[in-house]
């Protein structure tokens, strides 16, 4: 690359980024270091909050010189960041890709560039594999079918109908559809079960607060029985509307929701939350190892998936003095 082009590249990377050169907290960059650009969705949730954590301090090794952007979960926001990562040469390209299409171009043009891409979090919809070298995440289907076998065994006894309503994640992102797919795929096969009314809460509390505000009155005191929330960020802000509305969370409509975050253990041994399924943020560690095996040409997994468990408010107390996140 030419001085002209390398001024230019470095000249979008600080309009783009804001802060170039020595990255964020790691070794200063041309030591030998592995260059990684990491575009992170935003910063939303508990789980966002723990994940960003995570990877910033596993790629604050001095190894790495790490270029981390936050897209405040905005696709545009990430194709920039991932294009000034190109402009700037850097050696892997990690990402959460915010939604699951539309990375086709961009990541043809890191191909092109030679930079291979990490995905981390959540996936893409790519008719091309060779697109990106590995993914690290959860199953996030099988995060679905826990919540609705977890309700199921949870309504032991009861006649039904059992009203359901469903705060779904991010439009068009992968934990949305995905824990969607599992938990419609388990509940179906009992009929007692009904998902009344189903929206996104974009994966906030301040969201999560204002669609359970309109489901309870769309559905009127004693209309809902359950909610299914994708994350526990909108299962706290649910709990502040149902309190509001005058009605018990945990009692009067039951709570499953999905992250394990600390807030949730405190919702459960408070009683207010009934169930959170485990979507594991603590990827930074293992990500540091992809990045070396992708950087060295060594052959990695096409899918690394981390283990992840269901805590119920009658183990809350114990269980949250060991939580990490
Ligand atoms: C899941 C992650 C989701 C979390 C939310 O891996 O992508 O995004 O469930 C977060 O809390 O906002």
């Amino acid at each position: 690359m030419n001085k002209g082009l390398k001024l230019a590249a470095a000249v979008l990377c600080a309009a783009v980024l804001g802060a170039c050169g020595k990255g964020d907290g790691g070794a200063a960059a041309g030591d030998g270091a592995i260059t990684v650009g990491f575009s992170q969705v935003g910063a939303e949730s508990e789980w966002r909050t723990a994940n960003t954590r995570s990877v910033k301090e596993a790629l604050a090794a001095p190894e790495f010189n790490l270029k981390f952007s936050d897209a405040q979960q905005k696709q545009e926001n990430q194709i920039k960041a991932l294009r000034s990562f190109i402009a700037q040469g850097v050696d892997v390209i990690a990402f959460s890709p915010v939604v699951e299409s539309g990375w086709e171009t961009v990541l043809r043009e890191a191909k092109a560039a030679g930079i291979p891409v990490v995905l981390t979090d959540r996936a893409v919809a790519v008719s091309d594999e060779s697109l990106y070298a590995t993914f690290i995440g959860s199953d996030f289907v099988e995060e679905g079918r826990k919540a609705a076998r977890w309700l199921i065994e949870d309504s032991e006894g009861q006649a039904g109908p059992v009203r359901v309503v469903e705060l779904q994640g991010t439009v068009g992102s992968a934990p949305a559809n995905d824990r969607m797919k599992g938990f419609k795929e388990i509940l179906g096969q009992d009929p007692r079960f009904t998902i009344v009314r189903s929206q996104s809460g974009d994966f906030t509390r301040a969201k999560g607060k204002e669609v359970m505000e309109a489901f309870l009155k769309a559905e009127g005191p004693g209309g809902i029985d359950v909610l299914f929330a994708h994350n526990d960020d909108m299962a706290i802000g649910a709990i502040q509307a149902i309190e509001a509305a005058g009605l018990k969370p945990g009692e009067d409509i039951r709570i499953v929701s999905i992250d394990g975050v600390r807030g949730a253990f405190e919702a459960m041994k408070a009683g207010k939350l009934n169930a959170t399924i485990e979507c594991n943020p603590l990827l930074g560690p293992q990500l540091a190892d992809l990045v070396r095996d992708v950087h060295a040409g060594r052959p990695v997994p096409r899918r690394v998936e981390v283990e992840e468990g269901v805590f119920t408010r009658e183990q809350a107390a114990a269980e949250l003095p060991r939580r990490k996140y």
